[in-house]
């Protein structure tokens, strides 16, 4: 009997989190389970606001919209209704599907027995003198900044300050597409390139990151450009990708084709978290231990939530919140036969 069910968390936040324009307290998500009578498989579709063009909500339908196709045609093959499924079905659904899917069809959970060691992030509202102080006591090998909400002078000195105090550490950089061209010339022009792995998404537009790679030693990085049609790179290096599977199109298939497109250019890619629970974020260690074995990921977001939720996250540094268990859930729908049986 193929079952499906949906649960949906709303957690606060241990401090605002900043996104793309707004501050969110809490963090909201859901839960699916596949079940059958080889076993289960969870997965998470948690959109990001200001990052995923889908509600909660949408993720839902789209979830309910799987659930009763596959469950109706007795199989757990969502490649089958691809053509179908494509234009109507959310990222962050399809993601949650595809997983739950893997680890019922693998009948184990995509949780990682090797402990990895993810880049750290820093907080935009943390008190800059006390990070400095402890990472002196505890150096980190990468330490990802977020750049371009302040001036480019306070950048600029804040990052020579970390670069003084941290002379073995790596950093990455995001600006989010904060900058003009013009500005973001003007950054790269005043900081130790040599002390930078590279700038993630620089410039309001693709194009005018790409300039800005033409005229810099700074090595680029593409995020939000991947999620968008990306026709214009032609032959232009791209130091990284940098993939967060949990809001990009496509699901498994847009993963292998994000890994594929970055091998054909010579691009490392970088797995990053979009805030998903310690559950989705363990799914992407567990990912990243097995494609992208070489490339520390991004997923140093999990100190912002209170609690963990199903699976607490074994990653190098990670410290177990309070485990929230699926009973303690908020349950939405049990799916089973092409049939919804309860609804919240
Ligand atoms: O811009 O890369 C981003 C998290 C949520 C939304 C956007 C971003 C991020 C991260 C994750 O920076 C952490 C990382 O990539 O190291
Ligand atoms: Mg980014």
């Amino acid at each position: 009997m193929l079952r499906a069910e949906l649960y949906r968390y709303r957690l606060p936040l241990r401090s605002p989190l900043y996104l793309n324009g707004d501050w969110a307290k809490t963090r909201e998500g859901l839960i699916l389970r596949l079940s059958d009578e080889q076993g289960e498989g969870l997965g998470e579709a948690a959109p990001l606001p200001g990052f995923s063009p889908e509600t909660i909500v949408q993720a839902a339908e789209s979830l309910q919209a799987l659930a009763l196709a596959n469950t109706r045609l007795l199989t757990w093959n969502v490649d089958a209704m691809d053509a179908r499924a494509d234009a109507s079905v959310c990222a962050s659904a399809r993601w949650a599907f595809d997983c739950a899917r893997q680890e019922l069809l693998a009948a184990q959970p995509m949780y990682g027995k090797k402990l990895i060691e993810t880049c750290h992030l820093l907080q935009p509202d943390e008190q800059i003198d006390a990070v400095i102080r402890n990472l002196k006591t505890k150096p980190v090998r990468v330490l990802k900044v977020k750049v371009g909400r302040a001036s480019l002078d306070e950048d600029i000195d804040l990052l020579n300050r970390l670069f003084i105090a941290l002379p073995e550490s790596v950093f990455r950089l995001d600006a989010n597409r904060a900058w003009t061209l013009s500005q973001a010339t003007k950054f790269c022009q005043s900081v130790d390139w040599t002390r930078i792995e590279f700038l993630e998404e620089p410039c309001q537009t693709l194009a005018d990151s790409l300039r800005l790679n033409c005229v810099t030693p700074v090595k680029l990085a593409l995020d939000e450009s991947l999620r968008e049609p990306h026709n214009a790179l032609a032959d232009s290096e791209i130091a990284a990708f940098i993939v967060k599977p949990g809001i990009h199109p496509g699901g498994w298939r847009g993963f292998q084709q994000v890994l594929a497109e970055a091998k054909s250019r010579g691009a490392k890619v970088v797995i990053s978290s979009s805030y998903q629970s310690s559950l989705g974020i363990s799914q992407l260690a567990a990912l990243a231990t097995t494609y992208t074995p070489e490339s520390m990921p991004g997923l140093d977001t999990l100190s912002v939530f209170s609690h963990d939720v199903i699976r607490p996250c074994v990653m190098m540094g990670e410290v177990p919140r309070p485990l929230v268990s699926l009973a303690e859930l908020m349950p939405l729908w049990t799916i089973q036969s092409g049939k919804v049986l309860t609804a919240g």
